[in-house]
């Protein structure tokens, strides 16, 4: 499957530069393409310069906003950020059609961190720009919800989620969950390595993307997992995992048949990877709520069998047994099995309701103190109106 990345805000530019590096690596490491445009959106100047990998011009680090903001960002205003998007939201569609190769494109995938200003307001906007441009292209949102002591000690960080969470449901195709407290729950300095998070972010993605791309018969499984199975299980609400387990590197030839100890070992492999991938998802939630789901086996050729596939698709259906299941196996990787796993169309998400109720009674408390500062100001205008003024 082939993509058009577009980054909005610091958090959405730099995981679309880490989008940027994956391709590089699926270009280098398997000679495909699974990127057909990555551009970074912004109106902070700095944030733009501070990428690595995406083109160092204009048409793909757009700055919008200039003449509002200085180059100088929204400071988590997101109806600011979602305002200068759609007086430039031009810029971004002119940037994509003058996509190299963009005839191959199968969708779009926007990332935003959704507790800042720009991302945050600008997401839903652009999000709706390039549905009604490009009516036959899905477009998909990667929302990056907040750490647990920005919500703690921010509440414009839980508006600014719901906001923005609310806004893009109702023009995205789906929208990707990923909440950044899931990756410092093992690793609490990850906290201060965003650029490791953003790695581990974009990981789940690459086996996924790359699959359905390749053209040699040696490294096209069984089942073919291609960009129409993942168009037809990305829907709505949706949350992305990814599992890995090491093997060994030697086999002797015929093992793998000969031992059914050995085989219930595989089997046994699979199952954990999978487990792995489905407590590591970018979300927490309860995969019985999942309506559709998909899973994609990445392993080398030799330990993959119609077995394993089946038995991770019964182990799939045991935790999501409402779900239409897709599947798909890919003969790649030497030394690991990676199970890469969707869960999609989410008729329930806990932190989802948690935005929206607690925004919901923050706002009366915000416009209160909003009222409470404005009369404040007006009472010292007001002491100050026989002192002559100099204007
Ligand atoms: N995973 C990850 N999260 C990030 C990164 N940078 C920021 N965030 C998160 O995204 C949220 C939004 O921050 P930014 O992306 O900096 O905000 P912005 O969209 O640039 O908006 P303004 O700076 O307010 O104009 C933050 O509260 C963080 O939770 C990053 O590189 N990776
Ligand atoms: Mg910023």
């Amino acid at each position: 499957m082939k993509l058009v990345v577009i980054g909005l805000g610091q958090c959405g530019g730099r995981i679309a530069d880490q989008f940027a590096r994956l391709n590089k690596r699926a270009r280098g490491q398997r000679g495909i393409e699974i990127v057909t445009g990555t551009f970074a959106v912004n109106t902070d100047a700095a944030d733009l310069s501070g990428l690595t990998t995406i083109s160092r011009n204009y048409q793909h680090r757009i700055l919008i906003g200039g003449r509002k903001t200085g180059g100088h960002g929204v400071g988590k205003v997101n109806e600011l950020g979602a305002e200068i998007a759609r007086e430039d939201s031009d810029k971004v569609i002119d940037a994509i059609r003058v996509t190299k190769r963009f005839y191959d494109t199968d969708a779009f995938l926007l990332i935003a961190g959704a507790a800042g200003g720009t991302g945050s307001g600008s997401l839903p906007v652009i999000t709706q720009h390039v549905k009604e441009r490009y009516a036959d292209k899905p477009v998909y949102a990667v929302v990056i919800l907040p750490f647990e002591h920005e919500e703690q000690t921010e509440e414009r960080s839980i508006y600014n989620a719901a906001t923005c969470l609310k806004s893009t449901y109702l023009v995205a195709d789906a929208v990707i969950l990923v909440e950044n407290q899931r990756y410092i729950r093992k690793d609490e300095s990850l906290r201060n390595n965003l650029a490791k998070i953003n790695e581990l972010i974009a990981e789940p993605f690459y086996n996924l993307l790359c699959a359905g791309e390749e053209k040699k018969p040696k490294y096209i499984g069984a089942k073919l997992l291609d960009a129409g199975d993942i168009m037809q299980t990305v829907v709505g609400w949706t949350v992305i995992g990814y599992g890995t387990s090491q093997l060994p590197l030697i086999r002797l030839p015929g093992e793998r048949t000969r031992d059914f100890r050995k085989k219930g070992s595989e089997t046994q492999k699979g199952i954990q990877t999978m487990d792995a991938a489905i407590s590591e998802l970018s979300l927490n939630c309860n995969p019985a709520d999942s309506r559709r789901a998909l899973y994609l086996l990445t392993a080398p050729s030799r330990e993959m069998s119609v077995d394993l596939v089946k038995e991770l698709g019964d182990y799939l259906r045991g935790m999501a047994p409402q779900a239409i299941i897709r599947n798909g196996d890919y003969p790649r990787e030497r030394g690991s099995l990676d199970v890469s796993v969707l869960l999609s169309e989410l008729s329930d998400v806990e932190k989802i309701r948690y935005y929206y109720t607690t925004s919901t009674t923050l706002i009366p408390e915000m416009q209160k103190r909003q009222e409470e500062t404005e009369n404040k100001l007006q009472a010292i205008e007001d002491t100050a109106k026989d002192i002559p003024s100099l204007l």
